[in-house]
């Protein structure tokens, strides 16, 4: 059987059935990108400011829309023109964690209105399935997908083994789940997408217990899909369309390479 890191982004683009897989990977496959960029900035002006000069490198927009100063609904009205104007998907770094009822409510409603233009949003599953399905129940209407959280790119986290492949099973039986955060490939058992943070060119890890991988190491080696990265784009001192070219560069090189590695 072929394993789903020796094809092309378009072949899995082609028969995935999830409508927000089949955009990321054509996405990926157009743009010749599978960076992610996590844009952990203060206020609206520079979220706006970061996306528009770093958006026609990336594949995905990662946000944490509750760190946002002055949000309001026009940054999300002003995110979608973006995300159109460069061919994005918008994901909300959301990281759900309680009972399916109430995740519904966080996800559907309060001020940020999630579900109306995340394409993409996380869990995790420590309250157990139900979250899923409460996600699901407002995502899915929506045509969105969950990623869960089966590990952390964090110094002593806490989700391994047994943890893990509890994540990969709902996973497998869940159809609005499209994937994972995490560090590798978990399953062949159908195809979701992997999203690695903790990605860094240089740095090992940042005060805070961030440790950085390089993108051959997550992509060729390890088979994950989608480099996510922050603090390598836009932190001191660096300019950040230089180096979201840098690493959408070394994200499609890593990918070519596990392709050409896997079917040689
Ligand atoms: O590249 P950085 O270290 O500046 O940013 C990494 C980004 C941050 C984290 O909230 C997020 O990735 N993240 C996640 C996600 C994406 O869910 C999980 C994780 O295990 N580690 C991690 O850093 O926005």
């Amino acid at each position: 059987m072929v394993s789903y890191s020796q094809m092309t982004y378009a072949q899995r683009g082609k028969q995935h059935t999830n409508p927000v897989a089949q955009e990321l990977f054509a996405i990926m496959e157009r743009k010749r990108s599978n960076l992610s960029l996590a844009a952990d900035v203060a206020t609206k002006a520079e979220l706006l400011a970061l996306a528009d000069k770093v958006g026609p490198y990336i594949c995905v927009l990662k946000t944490h829309i509750d760190v946002i100063s002055d949000f309001d609904a026009d940054l999300v009205a002003q995110l979608q023109v973006l995300a159109s104007k460069h061919d994005f998907l918008l994901f909300e770094d959301r990281k759900f964690a309680d009972i399916g009822n109430t995740v519904k409510l966080q996800y559907g409603g309060g001020i940020y209105r999630i579900a109306d233009w995340a394409h993409i949003t996380n869990c995790h599953v420590i309250p157990g399935e139900g979250i899923i399905q409460g996600l699901a129940e407002v995502g899915i209407p929506k045509g969105r997908g969950l990623l869960l959280l089966a590990e952390m790119s964090s110094k002593g986290m806490l989700a391994t083994g047994a943890y893990t492949d509890k994540n990969i099973e709902m996973a497998v039986r869940n159809d609005f789940v499209i994937g994972f955060i995490g560090s590798r490939r978990f399953t062949e058992e159908r195809d979701l997408i992997t999203m690695t943070p903790g990605v860094g060119l240089h740095a090992a890890g940042d005060a805070l217990g961030q440790q950085y991988r390089t993108p051959e190491m997550i992509v060729t080696e390890n088979g994950s899909d989608v480099i996510i990265v922050g603090r390598g784009i836009y932190g001191p001192g660096k300019d950040p369309v230089t180096e979201a070219q840098r690493y959408r560069d070394a994200g499609w090189a890593a990918y070519e390479k596990r392709l050409f590695v896997s079917n040689s």
